[in-house]
């Protein structure tokens, strides 16, 4: 018999479905009305999850599913799954660590560039007909560059590292906070994040949400100040969402472009009518490169757990 997965979120590769299908009995939750009845009469034969980064699993699920031998995430953000408590029951907890790197790097390029230069706003004047309508070339205001822009990374890891590697080569000076100083980084590290978001004109937070919530908030805004971007392709809880759009309404900061929001996918509609914020529906690692190598790791992890041996890379055992 087939072992039993339990899949939170749908993985859009086919080839990774079929081969998941051939492997295992695969329960998607996700498709499921009545998910409480569903887990009542499968939980018990569950032996892996597979979950998204955003979406993780709630301990009361965890507690529902007694043979649960592993927890692939299909992604990098750890935030959403208690791992104190997967460690404390034995359960290896594993994430697609380096899967998706580049194509977060260069939508958090593409956001900066997007919104100093109002990329979406230019699409639209062109696409309405306004531009035939006003063919003034004072119709659009002029936008700012990114070119040589102070940079502040909040959170040097794999992803803020390659987002420090592209903006680098936009001639950007770059410094970064996290947790500590890193001594395999060459930029200046600033320990405070009010300080570097007074030295920088784009604030890009590419951090873990595990231990910093509510960290980018009015004040640290308003040390941004009027001429400053916000980037987020991290997780929205790291901001106070409030004080964002407090921000962007009083002209505290110039702009953000935002992949993330604190309760996806309700965005604040406070934003929707602004040139000067820029949204994405938490894509930054949708594409087939990305995901085709994330759903590999899940498998991996997945053969490797219900093989008996400790998951690559397993972050709780
Ligand atoms: C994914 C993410 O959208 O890596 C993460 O933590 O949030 C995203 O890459 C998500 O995990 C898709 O399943």
């Amino acid at each position: 018999m087939k072992p039993n997965i339990l899949q939170l979120n749908p993985i859009l590769i086919p080839a990774i479905n079929d081969t998941l299908a051939s492997r295992y009995t695969v329960h998607r939750l996700f498709e499921q009305n009545d998910k409480d009845a569903y887990i009542s009469e499968h939980g018990a034969s569950i032996r892996g999850v597979i979950t998204g980064g955003h979406t993780g699993i709630s301990n009361d699920l965890i507690e529902r599913l007694p043979a649960l031998e592993v927890i692939a995430v299909n992604g990098v953000g750890t935030d959403a799954v208690d791992l104190a408590f997967a460690r404390s029951r034995g359960i290896p907890v594993t994430a697609t660590f380096g899967a998706l790197t580049e194509d977060v790097a260069d939508l958090a390029i593409g956001l900066m560039l997007a919104v100093c230069r109002e990329i979406c706003a230019g699409n639209e004047f062109v696409k309405s007909g306004n531009w035939q309508k006003n063919p003034h070339p004072g119709a659009l205001p002029l936008s700012r560059r990114l070119s040589g822009k102070r940079v502040g990374i909040v959170g040097m890891g794999k992803v803020g590292r390659a987002i420090a590697q592209r903006a680098s080569a936009f001639n950007c000076p770059i410094s970064y906070t996290d947790l500590r100083r890193m001594d395999d980084v060459p930029h200046p590290f600033v320990a405070d994040l009010l300080s570097l978001a007074r030295g920088c004109d784009f604030l890009v937070l590419a951090a873990a949400a595990d231990k910093a919530q509510g960290i980018v908030n009015a004040a640290v805004l308003d040390a941004l100040g009027k001429n400053g971007y916000l980037i987020n392709v991290a997780r929205g809880k790291l901001v106070v969402e409030s004080d964002l759009v407090q921000a962007l309404q009083g002209g505290v900061i110039a702009g953000a472009g935002l992949d993330v929001f604190v309760d996806e996918p309700n965005v604040p509609p406070a934003l929707f009518d602004t040139d000067r914020v820029v949204l994405q529906a938490h894509r930054a690692s949708a594409t087939v490169e990305s995901r085709t190598a994330m759903g590999e790791m899940v498998l991996a992890s997945l053969e490797q757990a219900l093989a008996g041996q400790r998951p690559e890379g397993s972050l709780t055992t």
